[in-house]
């Protein structure tokens, strides 16, 4: 495959409201918005998701843009390859750096399935017509969090996931399932507990959670295992699976008996496939992770969700959750708990690129 050009675009838009978890509140939300182009000009998109500081993972806006200009990019546009499948091998000389692999990977596979005129789900072996759509709670007030499962429940969202802490957990709990005794509720602890806490997190079971996810260290796969033969809610992992190899690792220990993938922390749709197909034939249940992503990189999720294996509904939420105004069009929008999937080649969605130049605080081109 021939690329004529790759486009950088750091953009920059302040969230609706703060998105709060025990590690960081996230105000502002920077991303990388790659773009490639063919000779007859056609584009693909891709949207790298790091952070600004390397909170939820060790990569940042900074390092993401430094791995792109100065290796994957003079890589990719040197080398001679011909199909998409090829780059993770192409790239692997390139140790970790999952969201910088995944957001030029993603752009490529964009164009590539926009020159064959196929849809990216379709490509990619996805079938559903529409994937369910679950929403994040991240504040740490509980009146706050009843609010907005209030608010969401009226534009039907299939799962709740709400963010806890150590201080707060038991009684936002307590007070969520006093009024929403039903709710199909998760917990996300990004790592707040130890193995130390066994019986505290054993008092999580109570609640009729769906899953926790992550609740051991960030790198963990070993004492999730232990910690899972304590617990009756199934612990899902998500920081900790950065690869194939460590949701094969996952699997082996039974560190949790369901899985979130992100592509972005994973390091593409190659990979990405991959960890389903695993998880499809171990019949683990899958749901597609988020970022606060913007609608580059929420289209390639809801690409992803259409693979069979995402049976459980994935942090799929509306553009107007995050932004005043997403980037792409149509706007992401849930209904009834849904959110249909396109059918247009690539990613299905139109990236409006006059409001893009709006938001880019610096841009920089690589020519072939
Ligand atoms: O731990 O799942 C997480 C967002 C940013 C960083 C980490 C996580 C999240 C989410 C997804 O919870 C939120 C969303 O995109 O709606
Ligand atoms: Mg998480």
């Amino acid at each position: 495959m021939y690329l004529s050009s790759v486009t950088l675009r750091v953009i920059s838009m302040p969230l609706k409201s703060p998105f709060q978890t025990h590690l960081e509140t996230v105000r502002e939300r920077e991303v990388i918005v790659v773009e490639v182009r063919d000779l007859e000009g056609t584009i693909g998109y891709g949207e790298a998701v790091p952070f600004s500081s390397p909170w939820y993972t060790e990569e940042t806006i900074k390092t993401v843009f430094h791995m792109l200009e100065d290796f994957l990019i003079p890589l990719t546009l040197k080398k001679e390859w011909h199909h998409p499948s090829e780059l993770s091998q192409l790239w692997s000389g390139i140790r970790r750096n999952q969201m910088a692999k995944s957001a030029l990977e993603q752009a490529i596979w964009d164009l590539y399935a926009k020159q064959q005129g196929v849809y990216l789900g379709t490509l990619m072996g996805g079938e559903r017509t529409e994937v369910a759509a679950g929403v994040v709670i991240a504040t740490s007030s509980v009146n706050e969090a009843l609010n907005q499962i209030e608010m969401y429940a009226k534009e039907g969202y299939q799962r709740y996931k709400v963010k806890i802490n150590r201080t707060n957990d038991i009684q936002l709990l307590s007070e969520i399932r006093k009024v929403y005794p039903d709710l199909p509720l998760m917990i996300d602890a990004n790592s707040a507990y130890t193995l130390d806490d066994v019986e505290h997190l054993q008092r999580f079971d109570q609640f009729k959670l769906l899953m926790i996810e992550q609740p051991l260290r960030f790198d963990d796969i070993v004492e999730h295992s232990y910690l899972q033969k304590e617990l009756q809610t199934p612990i899902c992992l998500d920081e900790s699976i950065c690869s194939f190899h460590d949701a094969k690792s996952a699997l082996l220990l039974e560190s949790g008996r369901i899985l979130n993938i992100k592509m972005a922390r994973v390091g593409g749709w190659t990979e990405a496939v991959r960890i389903h197909d695993l998880c499809v034939k171990a019949n683990i249940p899958l749901w597609c992770g988020g970022m606060i992503e913007f609608g580059i990189s929420r289209a390639h999720n809801v690409a992803l969700a259409s693979l069979k294996g995402f049976t459980i509904p994935g942090d799929l939420s509306s553009s107007s959750k995050y932004w005043e105004q997403d980037i792409i069009e149509p706007e992401i929008q849930v209904v009834n708990g849904m959110i249909p999937v396109p059918k247009t080649a690539g990613i299905g969605f139109a990236v409006k690129e006059k409001y893009l130049h709006t938001l880019t605080q610096y841009e920089k081109i690589y020519r072939n």
